[in-house]
């Protein structure tokens, strides 16, 4: 009886902890960008297609699809072609964030994005199109910092499942793709973009798009992981006592 109390107190202690690292977690989470194209316009004014027409699986993702995601719009018929969609610039200095505080390395970011194409027809033998998001950081003077990052893409897009959706035999699954990392030393800003190419068979440019979420928030403090420490030692205790 006694190993079992101390291992239900172990818990409650847990239960408490993950309730209140969570809670500050939620509230240091800055947005500094989410689109989910049920607008009128987007962002990128960039076309949209509803789930309705059918081209694609349902998006079975969490957040869900809603009524409409974004497609790659008009290409040139039977050509390989590309439509670059700029997404704007958004500070980064939001939510209190300071530029101290990305200077000296305590702000993360996380991008997240969902992606699908129309039908499933390999490399070579069909429409293989898709869409990219590329978000690349800019300094106070809108230079770029390093590499831009992407996600999606044509490795990302291909991989995804396919299904019969009562149209086709074959339309293709939603899936998402996310990033995270330190916000680079003197950024600033963020601008956003989306690339959607076609290959040749067809004429528009099926790179679907849909739920684009960019955040930023401090790294947590050294208080909070010495709490996930704390943590931790609790439920090695806890199943040491079992
Ligand atoms: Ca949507
Ligand atoms: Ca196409």
């Amino acid at each position: 009886m006694r190993k079992r109390g101390v291992s239900t107190s172990a818990c409650s202690g847990l239960a408490i902890l993950a309730g209140s690292l969570t809670f500050m977690g939620t509230a240091q989470a800055v947005t500094i960008l989410s689109e989910n194209f049920e607008g009128a316009g987007n962002v990128f004014a960039a076309g949209t297609y509803t789930y309705a027409q059918n081209y694609t699986m349902p998006n079975l993702l969490v957040p869900g699809g809603g009524l409409k995601y974004m497609n790659g719009g008009a290409g040139i018929p039977n050509q390989v072609s590309t439509n670059n969609f700029s997404g704007g610039s958004y500070s980064l200095l939001a939510g209190g964030i300071t530029g101290a505080q990305i200077d000296s390395g305590s702000i993360t970011y996380n991008l997240y994005s969902q992606f699908s194409t129309y039908r499933f027809q390999p490399v070579g033998t069909g429409q293989s199109d898709y869409a990219t998001l590329f978000v690349q950081f800019l300094d106070a003077g809108s230079s770029p910092i390093g590499a831009p990052l992407s996600l999606g893409g044509q490795a990302f897009t291909y991989a995804l499942g396919s299904g019969n959706n009562g149209s086709y035999p074959d339309a293709r699954n939603w899936g998402a793709d996310s990033a995270a990392g330190i916000v680079p030393v003197g950024a600033r800003s963020a601008s956003v973009s989306i690339q959607a190419i076609k290959s040749a068979p067809g004429g528009a440019i099926d790179g679907y798009v849909d739920n684009v979420n960019i955040s930023v928030n401090p790294v947590p403090e050294p208080g909070v992981i010495g709490l996930f420490g704390l943590g931790g030692s609790l439920l090695a205790l806890a199943r040491r006592r079992r």
